[in-house]
């Protein structure tokens, strides 16, 4: 933590709204992490909210200022909404944004939690909560989204672009450690290992390698293989047969994506960017983007912000707070109150009241 003031934790956050709901749901989160930290005591939260948006991308012509990554090193953590809007090219405000906070900021692991929450419904049939409920870990500095390549012959018939993606032994090692030490954490005890390898021969091979030496240090976790197109099959047709999964940051951003609609709702899944040295802030977003078609209306659902918030209050070392917020998210899901997404027909703000008012019972 920043500071201990009069017996009080002080955590200090910065909040990147970016954009379209991205900004309804970081104030619904602020919101109820304040009513948080109000209720229990013992911590507070001191947020500062930075414009780094698409619009002001467009009025500026940046994203971050030139010492932004240097600034964002100053808070405990980061708390990100959605980066994208339709006047800009998606991978100018990507890489304007996002990837370029995780590499700075050695953010090399990528959590997504998928679960299915009480009063609430999986599309697939019969899959009952207990038959869902999975951790994701998403390698999330190199790979797919190493930025490398190029496009040559440009503006002519014969352009070309390369997009080279790098798997570094070190890399891969360390998010199989993570993954493992994942799995080892959870009651099954299960890891499964998402590749292309057999179309993929070069970086895909190593990963496939250096999974199974890893592998090696923990006989304690059960371990298999998917290819990723496979693994699409399997997470609809036998969720039950999965639990931990690691996968490269291509793959997993897109089975991710796969699994929070499978549990429900693209709408309530968290992530937590992390640096495991904690020399560095990890940050906390929703799997969602901007969603620019219901920008501004009040009807985005804020529950994959809540859930982002409880695993930052995690990560700063507040189990107890953490576990306690989860809780009353789901109790407010099982009650019913729940937005369009998930059958419900409340808005933005009448889920965050309905979970600030059981904080505060
Ligand atoms: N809240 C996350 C967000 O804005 N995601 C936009 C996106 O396309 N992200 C890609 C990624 O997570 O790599």
């Amino acid at each position: 933590p920043s500071h201990i003031h009069d017996r009080t934790t002080i955590y200090r956050v910065v909040c990147i709204p970016g954009d379209g709901i991205g900004v309804d749901i970081t104030e619904a989160a602020v919101q109820v992490l304040n009513t948080l930290s109000k209720a229990l005591g013992g911590f507070e939260f001191e947020f500062t909210t930075v414009d780094w948006s698409s619009k002001a991308y467009l009025e500026r012509g940046w994203y971050m200022p030139p010492d932004g990554l240097e600034q964002l090193k100053k808070f405990d953590a980061i708390y990100f909404g959605a980066v994208g809007w339709p006047d800009v090219p998606d991978h100018i405000s990507l890489w304007g944004l996002i990837l370029p906070i995780r590499k700075a900021l050695n953010q090399y692991v990528n959590v997504r939690p998928t679960r299915i929450l009480p009063g609430t419904t999986s599309p697939l049939a019969n899959c009952a909560q207990a038959d869902l409920d999975w951790v994701i870990v998403r390698e999330n500095s190199e790979g797919e989204y190493s930025g490398q390549g190029g496009i040559s012959h440009e503006h002519s018939p014969h352009a070309i672009g390369t997009e080279v993606s790098i798997f570094t032994q070190v890399g891969i090692e360390r998010i199989m450690r993570f993954a493992f030490e994942t799995a080892r954490s959870r009651p099954r005890k299960k890891l499964t290992m998402v590749t292309k390898s057999n179309a993929q021969r070069h970086g895909m091979v190593l990963w496939d390698k250096v999974f199974y030496e890893v592998a090696k240090e923990y006989g304690d976790v059960e371990i298999d293989k998917m290819l990723v197109d496979a693994m699409t099959v399997r997470m609809v047709l036998n969720p039950k047969s999965l639990d931990t999964i690691v996968a490269t940051n291509l793959h997993a951003d897109i089975l991710s994506d796969l699994a929070a609609a499978l549990s429900g709702s693209i709408g309530i899944a968290p992530s937590s960017n992390l640096d495991p040295t904690r020399k560095n802030p990890s940050m906390f977003e929703p799997i969602h983007g901007s969603a620019p078609d219901i920008a501004g209306k009040g009807i985005a659902n804020p529950v994959g912000a809540f859930w982002s918030a409880a695993e930052m209050v995690r990560w700063l070392g507040e189990e107890k707070a953490a576990d306690g917020l989860m809780k009353v998210v789901e109790s407010v899901t099982a009650a019913g109150v729940k937005t369009k997404d998930l059958g419900g027909s409340e808005n933005t703000k009448g889920v965050t009241e309905a979970v600030c008012r059981e904080i505060e019972k």
